[in-house]
This record gives C-alpha cells, sequence and structure tokens, in this order.
C-alpha cells in the first residue's frame, strides 16, 4: 500500500510539472509560484482514496493481469483528476460553509492575502482536469466519453451543493421542510457521484466498458456516497477534529444533517421547541444545547445502527452482482469507508 501511494504520489509531480510549463499559459517566476503553492496545499493532502480507487478498481476489473506502467500511469492520473475535482469543490465549498479548517490545516481561502483570490483558484483548478485529459487521453477511444463523464458529475456535484445551500438561506430557515427524503437527495448529489461513481466509471472507460451497461454498478455506488455522507454528517458533530482534520460547522449553519433529521424523528415535543430555538445559531451556547440533546437521544447509538445496516445491505447488493470482478471493485471501495474515523 506503501508503495502504491508513493508511485501515486510520483504521478502528481509529473502532472504538476506539466501544468507549470502550460504553453497555452506564459508563466512567469510569481504565477508559477502561485499555482505551484495552490496545488501542494489544496490537492494533495486528503486521505487519497478517491484518486486510488481509480487505480485499485482497474487493477481488478483486469483480474489479476499484469498492468503494463503506462497503464498505471493512466488509470493514476484519472485518479488525480478526481482529486483535482474534489480539491476545486473543497476549496469552494468552504467558503460557501464558511469554515476555517480542513485536512488539519486552515482553510486556503482563510490564508493571509488569499481570500477571494480562492474562487479563481477553484476554477483553475477545474480547468487543470481539462489540460490532464487533453495531455494524456486524447485520442483514446474513450477520450469525449471522459469529458461528459467529468462535466455531467460536476453538474449533479453543484446541484447537490446548490439545494444544499438553499435550504439553509437567511429569513427562511424552516426544520419542518427537513427530512430524509431531503437528505438523501441532497448527498445523492453533492457527494455521492463524483465521490463513488466517478472514480468506478472512470475505471470502466478505460478498460473499454460502455457506462450505460452498468447502471447497476451506479446504483450501488450512489447507496455507497448516501452512506459516506452520513458518515460525514456524523463526523461533524462526533468526530475528534485533531482526527478529521477539520471542525464542524454543520449545526451553525442550519445544514440538512442526518443528525439534526434524526433529532428531529425521535424527539418529544419539548425537545422539538429546544431544536427549533438553537439550531443554525453561530453562538456556541446554542450549539452545546444542539449537542446535548443529540446525546440525550442517542444518536451516536442510532447511528452505529444505522452502520451495520448499511453495510448488511450493500453487501447483499454487492453480491447479487453477477460480475466477480465487480463485486471486488465495489466490495475494496466499501472496506476503505466502513467504520472510518476520517
Ligand atoms: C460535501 O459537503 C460536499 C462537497 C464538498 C461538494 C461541494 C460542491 C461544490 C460544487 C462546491 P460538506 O460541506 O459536508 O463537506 P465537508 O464536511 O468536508 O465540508
Ligand atoms: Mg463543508
Ligand atoms: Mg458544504
Ligand atoms: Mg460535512
Amino acid at each position: 500500500m506503501g508503495d502504491l501511494r508513493s508511485k501515486f504520489m510520483e504521478v502528481y509531480s509529473v502532472l504538476k510539472a506539466e501544468l507549470l510549463k502550460d504553453p497555452a499559459f506564459e508563466f512567469n517566476d510569481t504565477s508559477r509560484q502561485w499555482v505551484d503553492r495552490m496545488l501542494d496545499y489544496n490537492v494533495p493532502g486528503g486521505k487519497l482514496n478517491r484518486g486510488l480507487s481509480v487505480v485499485d478498481s482497474y487493477k481488478l476489473l483486469k483480474e489479476g493481469k499484469e498492468l503494463t506502467e503506462e497503464e498505471i500511469f493512466l488509470a493514476s492520473a484519472l485518479g488525480w483528476c478526481i482529486e483535482w475535482l474534489q480539491a476545486y469543490f473543497l476549496v469552494l465549498d468552504d467558503i460557501m460553509d464558511g469554515s476555517h479548517t480542513r485536512r488539519g490545516q486552515p482553510c486556503w481561502f482563510r490564508l493571509p492575502q488569499i481570500g477571494m483570490i480562492a474562487a479563481n483558484d477553484g476554477i483553475v483548478l477545474r480547468n487543470h482536469i481539462c489540460r490532464i485529459l487533453k495531455n494524456h487521453f486524447k485520442g483514446k477511444p474513450y477520450y469525449v466519453d471522459l469529458f461528459e463523464l467529468f462535466n455531467e458529475v460536476e453538474f449533479q456535484t453543484a446541484s447537490g451543493q446548490m439545494i444544499d445551500l438553499i435550504t439553509t438561506i437567511e429569513g427562511e430557515k424552516d426544520l419542518s421542510k427537513y427530512s430524509l427524503p431531503l437528505h438523501r437527495r441532497i448527498v445523492q448529489f453533492k457527494t455521492s457521484y463524483y465521490s463513488f461513481y466517478l472514480p468506478v466509471a472512470c475505471a470502466l472507460l478505460m478498460a473499454g466498458e460502455n457506462l450505460e451497461n452498468h447502471i447497476d454498478v451506479k446504483n450501488i455506488l450512489v447507496d455507497m456516497g448516501i452512506y459516506f455522507q452520513v458518515q460525514d454528517d456524523y463526523l461533524d458533530c462526533f468526530g475528534a477534529p485533531e482526527v478529521i482534520g477539520k471542525v464542524g460547522t454543520d449545526i451553525e449553519d442550519f445544514k440538512c444533517s442526518w443528525l439534526v433529521v434524526k433529532a428531529l424523528e425521535c424527539c418529544n415535543e419539548e425537545q422539538k421547541k429546544l431544536l427549533y430555538e438553537n439550531y443554525g445559531k453561530a453562538d456556541p451556547a446554542c450549539v452545546a444545547k444542539v449537542k446535548e440533546l443529540y446525546n440525550a437521544l442517542d444518536l451516536q447509538g442510532v447511528f452505529t445502527q444505522f452502520e451495520s445496516k448499511s453495510y448488511e445491505k450493500l453487501i447483499k447488493s454487492i453480491e447479487s452482482h453477477p460480475s466477480k470482478a465487480v463485486q471486488a471493485v465495489l466490495k475494496s471501495f466499501l472496506g476503505k469507508i466502513y467504520k472510518r474515523q476520517k
């Protein structure tokens, strides 16, 4: 695994070096240093699950056949395109959510002299994906499919992000709108497609598959992504900031988090009143009251139950898939996130 990771990191260095001498832009020292620093700060510092999953999935789809150096490089480059996409989303998401920390360091826009330049950096990151695809995949039979896939998934994510945000508009905050179906809709779009479907879809395209023949795989990955985002919502409140690398803001931000939906489901009238009065306020005392209520309702226990049930359900749908290779891909992905602490 250590070897896989370091090989993957080597590809990052190659891709970054290419972007820093992109002939379509006349870099000078200042602009080159800006992009260099911006990339190192925002792209490679996460768990790299999404990116590494492309390589992992492609290997499993090849069913034990030794991959060529070229194949490993290309699968890694696609993996990095997803990590670039993730960096782009996170830089902007942190501005929108008013977050302070990410991956154990201040959010990019919080750094002195960065501020709203971060919004443009997000756009640059997004454009780098097209540059990488052009540099390494132009001429491949699946080149257009890759572009379409990234565009489609970006649209889905931005649409999910939009509903995540418009449920929190000041003056229109309404807890009575929060329900499991709304939560599902938000997280399916803002998280599942880019985090779970995209890595496997990239591997399938590289393996010469037609994505239209893999709707069942997509459905399982969407469910896996929903489970993943429920974990993210849970960790936002109950995770250790030094482990998850970020300090949660969901309660302050009036987010349609799985926790508040569950709390609304199982609280009594008095507790409901407390929730209505304190949810979505920046005041730490209000946040503390909401957390106290979550504890009183044993949401940690409710989550643990949800976690094992989701796992069982996912394993069952995976095992009903006809292809052993696809089963291995899905099980490997699930194994990476089951009971995660970060
Ligand atoms: C995760 O939401 C969703 C995203 C990072 C997608 C952002 C999409 C954009 C189009 C910008 P989150 O806010 O719960 O993530 P985190 O907890 O990591 O801040
Ligand atoms: Mg966020
Ligand atoms: Mg967000
Ligand atoms: Mg979150």
